[in-house]
């Protein structure tokens, strides 16, 4: 089952990066200097969100849209040319944060490990992963490469950096509002809308759980009734049951 499940999310970064455009995607673009050095340039901004995961084996928040592509013109006011077609390119995890991972292929990279792209065009879409669903948003999480040339024409890239932290999020607290142990419990729905009208708990002896339901920081708010019979009826946690 892990391979089929491994397999479809493959085949969802291959469209991901089949239908993502180049003009707006993030980008890590791999050139030269005039000097001959490999150079490698981000274009986007840091520290880059990642999603919550739509890849099925993968958990927490993940993204295939940063395309790693070899630099398709030369611009000399950046000091930044197009790789000759005898060059074999291969990037190096050089370090990575713990809580953070990099997937090439089906291949979780570890430090020190590379992905070969090989001679131009190439255009990668590793996969970026932050498996704690609970990190929080705004923790940076890094990882740093170097792009090396197996063919030798080029010399070593300098250290790049690339910097990620978790998209903000909603995340819902658990249905089973007066504790019992029970959930999918209509009781729980009395007792949610109970307290939330500033009444006793459902059964009076229970212990409920409070009623900012969506954890925004907002209480007595109809978003977090929205959100509690939304993700009672199977659906996902948003901030207003929508
Ligand atoms: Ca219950
Ligand atoms: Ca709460
Ligand atoms: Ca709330």
């Amino acid at each position: 089952m892990k391979s089929v499940h491994l397999a479809s999310w493959a085949g969802l970064a291959v469209l991901v990066a089949a239908s993502a455009s180049l003009a707006d995607e993030a980008t890590v673009w791999i050139g030269r200097t005039g000097a001959q050095q490999l150079k490698a340039h981000a274009h986007f901004a840091m520290p880059f969100e990642l999603h919550l995961s739509v890849f099925p084996a993968l958990d927490g928040f993940a993204t295939g849209d940063i395309g790693w592509h070899n630099a398709e013109m030369d611009e000399p006011g950046e000091d930044m040319y197009m790789l000759a077609q005898a060059c074999d390119i291969r990037v190096t995890l050089a370090a990575i944060d713990p809580g953070l991972r990099v997937w090439f292929g089906l291949t979780e990279l570890q430090a020190g490990q590379a992905m070969a792209f090989g001679s131009p065009f190439f255009d990668f879409h590793p996969i970026v992963q932050i498996p704690d669903h609970d990190a929080e948003p705004g923790t940076i999480f890094s990882a740093t490469f170097v792009v090396q040339d197996a063919s030798g024409l080029y010399s070593a890239s300098e250290v790049l950096t690339l910097q990620f932290t978790p998209e903000a999020h909603a995340h819902c607290d658990g249905i089973d509002f007066n504790g019992d142990g029970s959930s999918f419990d209509p009781t729980d729905i009395d007792a949610f809308l109970s307290v939330f009208s500033e009444g006793p708990c459902v059964p009076e002896t229970a212990t409920c759980g409070d009623i900012d339901f969506n954890n925004d920081g907002a209480v007595f708010d109809p978003c977090d009734v929205d959100a509690f019979l939304l993700v009672f009826s199977e659906g996902p946690c948003t901030l207003c049951g929508v």
